[in-house]
């Protein structure tokens, strides 16, 4: 006979998980009493959020479930932003959560709260566990609901009784759930109306998204791209499908996106949906497009297809399965002139250079130097405001990824994603972007990369406000209300008393040697560039 929490911990092991990310608390202690003792690492952050947002970049850089751990009551609330980033970026996550003990269920006493009800719109599926026998079953459906189909959170509840009642152990070998078997294999008769599809087009265009890099398929999409001759928009979550160098890369679609790939995709006459939700950031008229556009959706989860904008070819299933069947049909689309219509314009957009800055920082030259300067397989973390969108344009991703919080847009992701990939991928250069207003909200998790001595470059765009507020505001022609930061801290300070180093640079011209500073300090480093306030995601062409 073992615990419940010795159970819990004896479940994670089974599943090789080495490493979780957490905040301990008075429900939730019985499991930390018995997790000092086994085999995985236990990284303490600063706040539940954070300890969320690190299992979704380990995730993201394993491709398997990252796992946190919190309390009941407030650890668990502020949990849920977490929660809910994840899910909106399908993003395999188990989050355990500490519970009240189950006799109290119900009675509002000290730190109770409902959390499988409060998650429930955002999360794949929730447990509260009754019975520690249940331990191991919850566990492994909780890793196989996570890490299949479309992936995404499951959150795991253990009332303080359940941890410490006593069970006997044995971990099942197989999950069988009923009404949970997602389709991967994709119809073989919608696999050859595809390829006749795009074989039939004259202007088609692939739209990738970050479902690509859950099934591993970013070669395929490579190939598909280069026997089919179709070119290549991402969505936010889709870059670095590509490098953005690749010829056949056209850009990023969607209101902040590349002109030459909105522009193409208002004038497709196919387009191939691939890994992408069609989310109203990424197009934005799905209505006007699918008029006159062809729509073939590729997706592992069928409620996707359909739900944002009409499909003409629907395809559910795992994108690396349904690539390596379709490219055995060799499609080819005839669309030579289209294609290299696009090629130019985008080579044209790519090679545009803003005017040098001389008393800040212009981020897109700085993006571009940085991206000359990383390891080619650099893993870059952006967070939410302008900084992202012009990481998200700019940056040039060779065989690294871009990361950023997509489709919740949860500013302070950047810096704890960023310790869960470095925990994942510890030899990989690692690299934030963040603004000023996120860092404010994340910088506390400078506290966990100093004391776990985490190589992690943190590049943070001081523009003094919250820069994409104040834009919105601006081009709103409304009052720049609520948008400044002019009592920022003196963040060189900041870094100091963490004990990081770090420097701060306000002219194009100091960058490059600032760049290579930052990458030959060994450790963490934080490099602060002066961005002028009025330096917009639209207007970065512009004087100013
Ligand atoms: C948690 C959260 N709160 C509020 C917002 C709304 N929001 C989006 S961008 C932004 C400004 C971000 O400012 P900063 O971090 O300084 O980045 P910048 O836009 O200046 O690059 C705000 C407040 C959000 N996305 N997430």
């Amino acid at each position: 006979m073992i615990t419940g929490a010795q159970a819990m911990i004896r479940c994670l092991e089974e599943e090789g998980v080495s490493v979780i990310f957490g905040y301990p608390g008075a429900a939730i202690h019985h499991f930390y009493e018995h997790l000092s003792n086994s085999s995985i690492e236990h990284v303490l952050s600063r706040q539940e959020q954070n300890a969320g947002h690190m299992a979704s970049g380990y995730a993201r850089a394993t491709g398997k479930a990252g796992v946190c751990v919190v309390t009941s009551g407030p650890g668990a609330t502020n949990l849920i932003t977490a929660v809910a980033t994840a899910y909106m970026d399908s993003i395999p996550m188990i989050a355990i959560t500490g519970q009240v003990r189950s006799d109290l269920l119900g009675r509002d006493v000290f730190q109770e709260v409902d959390i499988t009800g409060s998650v429930s719109p955002f999360i794949k599926h929730a447990y509260l566990i009754k019975s520690a026998a249940d331990i191991p079953r919850v566990f492994k459906e909780a890793f196989h609901i996570a890490q299949t189909g479309r992936r995404g959170p499951v959150l795991i509840d253990v009332p303080v009784d359940i941890q410490t009642g006593t069970m006997h152990y044995s971990y099942p070998a197989a999950v069988n759930l009923r009404g949970y078997k997602p389709s991967t294999e994709g119809n073989a008769k919608q696999i050859k109306k595809v390829s006749e599809t795009i074989s039939s087009s004259r202007k088609p265009l692939i739209c990738a998204g970050g479902g690509i890099f859950t099934s591993g398929a970013q070669d395929l999409v490579k190939k598909l791209c280069e026997e089919s001759g179709v070119p290549v928009v991402t969505t936010m979550m889709g870059i670095g499908v590509l490098p953005t160098q690749h010829p056949m890369n056209i850009g990023m679609i969607g209101s902040f996106g590349h002109i030459t790939a909105n522009n193409a995709l208002n004038e497709a006459d196919l387009l191939i949906i691939a890994g992408a939700r069609v989310g109203d950031r990424a197009i934005t008229s799905p209505g006007k497009v699918e008029t006159k556009t062809k729509m073939i959706h590729i997706d592992i989860d069928p409620a996707e297809i359909g739900k944002n904008v009409n499909t003409t070819v629907p395809l559910v299933g795992d994108l690396f399965i349904v690539l390596e069947k379709l490219l055995a049909e060799h499609p080819k689309s005839e669309c030579e002139e289209w294609r290299e219509k696009l090629q130019k314009l985008a080579q044209d957009e790519k090679d545009k250079t803003a005017s040098p800055r001389v008393k800040t920082i212009g981020p897109k030259r700085f993006l571009r130097e940085l991206g000359n300067r990383i390891d080619d397989d650099a893993y870059v973390i952006g967070d939410v405001g302008q900084n992202q969108i012009w990481t998200a344009k700019y940056l040039p991703v060779k065989s690294g990824r871009f990361m950023t919080s997509g489709g919740l847009g949860t500013m302070g992701y950047s810096l704890p994603a960023a310790i869960g990939v470095k925990k994942a991928l510890p030899d990989r250069q690692t690299l934030v972007v963040c603004g000023d207003g996120a860092a404010q909200m994340c910088f506390n998790e400078l506290s966990t990369i100093a004391c776990n001595n985490l190589d992690i470059k943190i590049i943070l765009f001081n523009n003094r406000s919250l820069g994409m507020v104040l834009e919105l505001q601006k081009l709103e022609g409304y009052k720049n209300f609520a948008v400044a930061l002019p009592d920022n801290p003196d963040f060189g300070k900041l870094a100091d008393a963490y004990g990081i180093p770090s420097k701060r640079i306000s002219a194009d011209e100091e960058m490059a040697a600032a760049i290579d500073e930052m990458l030959s300090t060994k450790g963490p480093y934080i490099l602060e560039c002066t961005i002028s306030k009025d330096e917009g995601t639209k207007t970065i062409y512009e004087e100013i």
